[in-house]
This record gives C-alpha cells, sequence and structure tokens, in this order.
C-alpha cells in the first residue's frame, strides 16, 4: 500500500510575501488549509512548483457589486458565477458585495434575497456587507443586531442617491448602533443636495455630456459629506471606514481625523489611482468611466498614490460595479447619447485591480510589496472580520494563494477578461504583472488559461466581529462623550 501524502498539496519553494514579511518556504496544505510552512516539506499528494515566483495572499475584495438589484430599468451584468470567475482570474480569492435594502424592505429578506442570488454559483469565497437604506425602528432595535450577531457584521450607507441616502439623524442612529453592536460602517460620503443643485443648473446650460457627471460633483461635494461623516462618528464614537476616496480634499479630512486619534479607515480604488476626469470625453470611453466619486485630476491622482504610501488608506478595492456599455440595462439604457445624470454609475475592475496594483503599484517602485498585500488582502481581511482564516499566509488560515508572474509584458484586453461587461476602462493599458496561478482553498480556479467553473464550491464566510469595532479606551481628550455613551456595552474596565 502506498503510504499517504503529508499534504494534500504542495506548493514547493515558493517567495511568500505576506503584510509583514517576505521568505522562502515550502507551503504545505491539509483540506484546504496551510498546516506548514518550512524548507524540503515532505512529499504532497499533489505538488506545484513555485521556483522563482512571487507568492501572496489571496486578495481580499471589499466592495464589489455583483447582481445587486438597482431599483430601476438598469442590471448588473456580473453576477455571483461571472463575477467571481473574473475575480479568481484576477487573483481575488473572497469577495464582499452587497445585500442591498431596498426602502420599505426589510433587511433579513435583503439578505434572504442576496443568498439566494448566490447559492450555487460563487467559485470562490464570500461574505456580504449590508446597506442599509430604510433605517426603520425594527430595523435599528431588532434586524440590525441580530444580522450582525449572524456574521454580517459591517454595513454601507450612502450621502447620496435618492434611493439609497440616510439623513444626518438617521446616519446618527445607524452610528451608534454599529457602535453598541461592534460592527463597522462604510460610508460612501458626497452631498446630495449640491449635486442635486449643479446637475440642474448644468442641465439647464445645456451640459448634458459625460464631463458633467465630474463638474456636478466637484472635489468639495466629496470633501464636505467626508468631514460630516467624519464628525458624526466622533460624535457617536465609534469607527467608520471612507468608500472610494477620490482626492485630496477628502484626503486631507481623514488625515486630519486619523491624527486626532479617531477610527477613521479609508479606502481607494484603482480607478482613482489611475483614471483622471480627462477620459469622460463625449464618447464611449466617457459614458464608461462615469463612476462616483469621478476622476479627478492630475494631482489629485497623485495625492492618492501618497495616501496609499503614507498610510492614510487601508484598503484598495475595485469598486466592481458591471454595468455594460452597450448591453440591456447598461451605460446607455436612457437612449444613445443619455445626459450624464441618467447614465448608471461605476466601472468594472474585480479581475483587474490585483494586477494593476502590482504593475502600476510595487513594479514601478510606488509601493513595496508588503503594502501591496496589507491594501490589497491583509486589512480587508481585518477591518471585515475574516482574518486569519482569510488575508495572510500562515499556519491555519485558508490556503488562498497567487502565485504571480510579474515578468511578462502585455497589453491588457477586455476580450481576456472574464467578467460579463462588454469594456475596460484599462483598454490598451501595457501591464506585466498577472497571476499565473490562483488557488481558493488549495484548489487551483486559475491556471494561468483555465478559469474553474466549479460553481457552488466558494462557501459564505460569516464575518467575526471587527477587531477595529471593539469597544476601546476613550480618548483622553474625550471622556465627557464617553460619559454619554457609557450604556453602550463598554467593557468595565474602561467605563468612565
Ligand atoms: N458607489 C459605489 O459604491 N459603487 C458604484 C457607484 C457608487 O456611487
Ligand atoms: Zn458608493
Ligand atoms: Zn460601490
Amino acid at each position: 500500500m502506498t503510504p499517504r501524502a503529508a499534504f494534500d498539496l504542495v506548493v514547493r519553494n515558493a517567495d511568500i510575501a505576506t503584510a509583514a514579511d517576505r521568505f522562502h518556504a515550502d507551503i504545505g496544505i491539509v483540506d484546504g488549509r496551510i498546516v506548514a510552512l518550512g524548507q524540503g516539506l515532505a512529499a504532497g499528494a499533489t505538488e506545484i512548483d513555485a521556483a522563482g515566483r512571487l507568492v501572496t495572499p489571496g486578495g481580499v475584495d471589499g466592495h464589489c457589486h455583483l447582481d445587486q438589484p438597482t431599483g430601476d430599468d438598469t442590471v448588473m451584468a456580473d453576477d455571483f458565477a461571472s463575477g467571481t470567475v473574473s475575480a479568481a482570474c484576477g487573483g481575488t480569492t473572497t469577495v464582499i458585495p452587497f445585500a442591498c435594502q431596498q426602502k420599505g424592505q426589510s433587511l433579513r429578506a435583503a439578505v434572504d434575497d442576496y443568498h439566494r442570488r448566490a447559492a450555487g454559483k460563487a467559485v470562490i469565497d464570500y461574505a456580504f456587507h449590508l446597506i442599509v437604506t430604510d433605517p426603520t425602528p425594527e430595523v435599528i432595535q431588532d434586524e440590525l443586531p441580530g444580522l450582525i450577531a449572524e456574521g454580517y457584521t459591517s454595513f454601507k450607507i450612502y450621502m447620496t442617491y435618492d434611493a439609497l441616502k440616510l439623513n444626518d439623524r438617521q446616519i446618527i442612529d445607524v452610528l451608534a448602533t454599529a457602535r453598541k453592536h461592534g460592527a463597522l460602517t462604510m460610508i460612501h460620503a458626497e452631498n446630495i443636495d449640491c449635486i442635486a443643485w449643479l446637475t440642474e443648473a448644468l442641465l439647464a446650460q445645456g451640459i448634458t455630456a459625460p464631463i458633467g457627471h465630474a463638474l456636478s460633483r466637484p472635489m468639495l461635494v466629496e470633501r464636505e459629506a467626508t468631514h460630516r461623516a467624519i464628525s458624526l462618528a466622533e460624535l457617536v464614537d465609534t469607527p467608520i471606514l471612507v468608500v472610494h476616496v477620490s482626492g485630496a480634499e477628502a484626503i486631507d479630512q481623514i488625515r486630519w481625523a486619523q491624527g486626532k486619534g479617531l477610527a477613521v479607515y479609508a479606502e481607494t480604488c484603482p480607478h482613482y489611482l489611475l483614471l483622471t476626469e480627462d477620459m469622460l470625453e463625449d464618447g464611449p470611453r466617457g459614458y464608461q468611466c462615469i463612476c462616483s466619486p469621478p476622476p479627478r485630476d492630475e494631482a489629485n491622482r497623485q495625492a492618492v498614490w501618497d495616501g496609499l504610501r503614507n498610510g492614510t488608506f487601508q484598503v484598495v478595492s475595485s469598486d466592481h460595479a458591471p454595468f455594460t456599455y452597450a448591453g440591456p440595462g447598461g451605460k446607455l439604457s436612457a437612449g444613445e447619447h443619455p445626459p450624464f445624470d441618467r447614465v448608471p454609475n461605476g466601472t468594472p475592475g474585480l479581475e483587474t485591480r490585483l494586477p494593476l496594483l502590482m504593475s502600476e503599484g510595487v513594479l514601478t517602485g510606488r509601493i513595496d510589496i508588503h503594502t501591496f498585500v496589507a491594501l490589497s488582502a491583509t486589512n480587508a481581511a481585518k477591518l471585515y472580520g475574516l482574518y486569519p482564516q482569510k488575508g495572510s499566509i500562515a499556519i491555519g488560515g485558508d490556503a488562498d494563494l497567487v502565485i504571480w508572474d510579474t515578468t511578462t509584458a502585455f497589453t491588457l484586453h477586455n476580450t481576456a477578461l472574464h467578467h460579463n461587461v462588454d469594456y475596460t476602462p484599462y483598454e490598451g493599458w501595457a501591464m506585466q504583472a498577472w497571476p499565473a496561478m490562483t488557488l481558493s482553498r488549495g484548489v487551483v480556479v486559475w491556471d494561468g488559461a483555465q478559469a474553474s467553473r466549479a460553481h457552488g464550491r466558494g462557501c459564505f464566510l460569516a464575518a467575526l466581529a471587527p477587531a477595529a469595532a471593539q469597544p476601546r479606551p476613550p480618548l483622553a481628550a474625550r471622556v465627557g462623550a464617553h460619559k454619554v455613551l457609557s450604556n453602550f456595552a463598554f467593557p468595565a474596565a474602561y467605563r468612565p
């Protein structure tokens, strides 16, 4: 009888980079988990030779939209099948899309509906954020606490869009619930009234082309809302994560808050690192690049890179919002040349997120490899309660790995991507990094040529309470606020 191999799989000779360390080792995997890291490990039933290759943790995309009901006649082109295949081909092994409450709907119904949409489709693992659009007393008192306890420990709220936005009082109520139950709130920070006023004025002047989208949402609109979100979070004394931050003035607000010691986290996306508003031309690319906040100018683009380097940002997510350009329910669903305010907001980017950040960030020397891993995987796993199962290469963690090819130069074309969107904003981009292989729990889901079609193998992940959202001792300067909130489940040791 042949003796049983010590490991199901050994990835040999890996040049491993985590958020903290760099070392050469073999990775021993049993039942989808890493059980050994060392040199000269015993044989595996299967072996992959990673000699000469950089190996990083599989990406955790903490902000992407898949099969999310939009509430109007637009429709997302990617569901959990195409979206997770696309993610895997680009090195992402965990996605966290959004179960979005429609106004008038119970949050629980939104979650149940979203589980039905995911069932049997995902090829990689997934958790859900909630989107809270209707914080009724039932939602605040019953549904949110129950759902948080079940593993939906982060939620997004909006300060814009009529169908989604909360007013300041509603934001405070949601933040207070997050504080009480140890959840993390993500905030889309743009001032809806400023946008509405500017949109009306632009349309009245006949400005309908895509650039009108950027003109209707200048940096000030984001800066004001970012500051207000920070102030409301400070009032309630709870952490927030400001999503898709696009430029300097919002970054300044976040750095100011972080400098005061407030728990304010920030996310940006490849499109704010790589695209600028001059791409909002009057043609297909202009419509394709309409997203919110809009791409900004060159100085802001540089400021976002600076924010990655100086630690302002913890997370780079795709904000994959998959609307086709020409297909049904896509960018042109309101006509051949729709006014900018009738174009669904968002760009695709699940598959290109890691390769772009590796190519444009690490290979150019703008960020080091550890910052890359932190921004693309580890920090999102920590902030959203999935660490240490996800987000690192460590004993006991899931064997979610990317084996990189960082030496082959190529030109990106949408035809090579696996999403259901008919364009990429990075068409024709010169790149030099792509996963040679992606493993999800020790299973090859992308081998450099073929994607796994094992739909349904991806598992739902009930998230833990994020460490960042656990009660902290009060800042010395803010004991007063803690007195007001002292009944909010503070541990006795810290009660003022
Ligand atoms: N906000 C998002 O988070 N995604 C797409 C569009 C938007 O406004
Ligand atoms: Zn948003
Ligand atoms: Zn989004």
